[in-house]
């Protein structure tokens, strides 16, 4: 008998932990929606998110109220827990509520260039590391131009690491690069470095640049989330991939949706390669922001006998695209000379990552055989 009522008494003392539990769950979401409402309030204001004096404010006040059972160490440890989970939840919203973010399964942009949907079909960008001579880059463009390639890359401002070296052509350089590729027909890729003629240069080109050594210059992010022409954010070599977002973020914030994401390399303690080509930047950034993200596989190796394996594995692991550099003569190149390929080892290369160009200006011809529309141009 007596065992019936205490076994009854269990049970009953177990439904009502179950009612506790159940009403500590509802609490616990609903303070982590709350603290997602700070966060927002604070993201919208530029407040850090994390605040740890707040946090021992309210350690403070559970101790100043426990009657317990549960010690103050119990209690402080409890609920540094349940802060935790609710900066983890936070920060994984504000991740989720970026403007450039979007899972595989979200709309993807896609970023139109010279006639070419980068991240609807991978592209192939290639050209001189330098804007150097009227010649060199007709010579370039040329090459270009047989191997099916529509978007060229060519640098007018050099960012050097020594201010001695060879420091570009500058403006001059962007419009000789202007005319030639217009006399081609090829849409110009390159970089811009300074805010005061980031206008005047974005006049010149198709693609404007952000270099890996400007990525952290927000300055610069924000004044080209003002232009009118898709940019090329190149991560920075010792960038997170979160920090490559954030910079990506400045730009679109501006009203810039155009962004193209590049990864070239990282600086690790390999000395083989001028950086180390980081592969899984190209599956994360792809799950987590919908810009396409092409893989800048010259300056990732910095030479040029493995950058076929890096453009495939770049391909396989879902880039959108490729950059290399092709110079008509690379010996005389008077930057990257080591790792510019000859216009041959270029057509080796466009043949060995078997590739865009040639086979998709071969797709094109036949598409327009089929169908006889005008292609948007
Ligand atoms: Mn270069």
């Amino acid at each position: 008998m007596q065992d019936t009522t205490d076994t009854r008494g269990i049970e009953r003392y177990r439904r009502m932990i179950e009612e506790v539990n159940l009403d500590i769950l509802k609490l616990l979401n609903r303070r982590a929606l709350l603290a997602g409402e700070v966060n927002r309030l604070k993201g919208r204001h530029g407040i850090p998110l994390y605040c740890p004096d707040r946090e021992m404010e309210m350690l403070d006040i559970l101790v100043h109220h426990n009657e317990g059972p549960f010690s103050n160490d119990t209690v402080k440890k409890l609920f540094r827990e349940i802060f935790r989970a609710s900066r983890g939840f936070v920060e994984e919203r504000a991740q989720q509520e970026l403007l450039v973010a979007g899972g595989r399964e979200g709309p993807r942009a896609v970023v139109r260039v010279g006639g070419e949907s980068v991240g609807a079909a991978p592209v192939l960008i290639a050209g001189p590391c330098a804007v150097e001579s009227e010649e060199q880059v007709d010579c370039a463009a040329r090459v270009l131009v047989e191997n099916g390639v529509k978007l060229m890359r060519a640098g007018a401002f050099k960012p050097r690491s020594s201010p001695y070296s060879f420091q570009g052509t500058g403006m001059d350089g962007l419009r000789l690069l202007r005319e030639t590729a217009d006399r081609y027909g090829l849409a110009v890729v390159s970089e811009v470095m300074d805010t005061r003629c980031i206008e005047q240069a974005a006049a010149l080109v198709d693609v404007v640049q952000i270099g890996a050594r400007n990525m952290y210059n927000y300055d610069l992010l924000r004044e080209a989330g003002r232009l009118r022409r898709p940019v090329l954010l190149k991560r920075g070599f010792s960038a997170t991939i979160e920090e490559l977002l954030y910079a990506a973020e400045y730009i679109v914030k501006e009203g810039n949706a155009d962004v193209i994401l590049c990864e070239r390399g990282i600086r690790t303690f390999e000395t083989q390669t001028r950086n180390t080509l980081d592969i899984s930047a190209v599956p994360l950034l792809k799950t987590m922001a919908r810009l396409p993200v092409i893989v800048d596989v010259s300056h990732a190796a910095g030479r040029k006998d493995i950058i076929v394996p890096l453009a495939k594995a770049s391909l396989a692991a879902g880039a959108d695209g490729v950059m290399v550099e092709m110079h008509p003569w690379p010996s005389a190149a008077r930057s990257d000379a080591q790792q510019q390929l000859s216009p041959e080892e270029f057509r080796r290369f466009v043949e060995g990552i078997g590739l865009p160009a040639a086979r998709a200006a071969g797709h094109e011809r036949k598409r327009q055989a089929a169908a006889p529309v005008a292609l948007e141009r």
